[in-house]
């Protein structure tokens, strides 16, 4: 987009987005008639569904299949003394075959020795190939060691494993094993991929007796922090979802927020979503949903919002105006959803409700800092 008219939308994107007047946004407690649900049930029953589905095919994709028929996780390597002694260490194996073939994914979970029942987990979505010596990187930290000190145990994947991380990577990963050519308009982009292989992590986490499955986090940082946050909606069985720095795409609103937009987004990465999405270059508004009705698509559970102050790609006042936006849907399950509808100075983390938020200053990553309120918040809401 030319420079001037950048700049031109950007200053009245500002003016709209401050205040922001209800009215602009799609109403997260909406039927498809416009009607507005005060029950927790008429919600689940009549808005959850469809925002879901609207969201599957113009966002994120629809999902092929939803448990492979077949889909086997063994544990490979087994370590009961891993890090000192505090730790056992399983690499595990998931293969997912289909029609045209199979793709295999090694995650790789840490369980506190010192525990004395079954663990609740944070199951992240990873960059790299999981290395719990590695000293946390900027990029996506896994504070293995804060974690399991604190009584946590932790799973982590890379996301390429299960589907490449590039604009090629379709025929690669396992969008291709059970996709079909040509692909349709909505077919599922790779954030919905990672997700969806978080998912069968969470299928082998069931099974494994160490783990409280009742308790499993899935968290992201950007990119991840998107995945993790579509993961969560469309599987309920996470507990709590964490959105480091998600921005475009993920925790940020597409109609009013600044620096990355729909038209940014779907050129760089057009195969994190499904192409319907590129219909929204530079019309955010005709979008049928927007980014806080997917918070609203965690609630009752718990969700953590996570931004930056030099962030402005992601833009961390959008992220904390949606979880202001998602919170009625929390007020229909009685609960609070964000405690306050004020931006909180930097580093002061609001924990006090079902969403938690902090803006940490800083550059676009996730750090040991953030961590530590993202495990602050689940030993203040997680109970057993
Ligand atoms: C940026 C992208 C963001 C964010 C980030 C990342 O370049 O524009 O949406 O996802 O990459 O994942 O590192």
């Amino acid at each position: 987009m030319p420079i001037l008219s950048r700049i031109v939308r950007s200053s009245v994107t500002f003016l709209l987005a401050t205040p922001l007047c209800a009215a602009e946004l799609p109403d997260p407690l909406a039927t498809a008639t416009g009607q507005v649900v005060t029950s927790a049930q008429a919600w689940q029953q009549q808005v959850r569904p469809r925002t879901l589905q609207l969201f599957r095919e113009q966002v994120y994709g629809v999902r092929p299949v939803a448990k492979p028929a077949v889909s086997q996780a063994r544990v490979v390597r087994e370590d009961p003394q891993a890090l000192d002694g505090t730790a056992t260490l399983k690499e595990i194996e998931i293969t997912f075959a289909g029609p045209n073939g199979s793709v295999r994914i090694h995650p790789v979970l840490l369980i506190p020795n010192a525990a004395i029942a079954p663990a609740p987990t944070f199951l992240l979505f990873g960059f790299t190939k999981p290395d719990p010596l590695a000293e946390p990187n900027i990029k996506g930290a896994w504070p293995v060691r804060q974690l399991l000190a604190r009584g946590f145990a932790t799973v982590a994947f890379e996301v390429s494993e299960v589907d490449p991380d590039r604009a090629d990577g379709f025929g690669d990963g396992v969008r291709a094993v059970f996709g079909k050519q040509p692909r349709p308009a909505d077919a599922w982009g790779a954030l919905s991929a990672w997700g969806w292989a978080a998912s069968r992590i969470m299928d082998y986490l069931e099974t494994d007796h160490a783990i409280d499955a009742t308790r499993v986090a899935v968290i992201g940082h950007s990119r991840c922090g998107k995945a993790a946050l579509w993961c969560a909606a469309e599987d309920q069985r996470f507990s709590y979802v964490i959105s480091n720095n998600s921005g475009c795409g993920g925790a940020a609103l597409a109609r009013t927020k600044k620096g990355e937009r729909v038209a940014d987004i779907t050129s760089h990465f057009p195969y994190w979503f499904c192409e319907n999405y590129q219909k929204y270059r530079n019309r955010e508004d005709d979008l049928p949903v927007d980014q806080h009705q997917l918070l609203g698509l965690i609630a009752p559970r718990l969700l953590y919002v996570a931004s930056a102050t030099q962030d402005d790609w992601a833009d961390g006042r959008s992220e904390f105006e949606s979880c202001v936006r998602a919170s009625p849907v929390y007020a229909l399950f009685a609960k609070t959803g964000l405690p306050s509808t004020t931006l909180p100075p930097p580093d002061q983390a609001l924990l006090d409700g079902s969403i938690g938020y902090h803006m940490r200053t800083g550059p676009h990553a996730l750090t040991i800092s953030d961590w530590q309120h993202f495990m602050d918040f689940a030993a203040k809401h997680w109970k057993p």
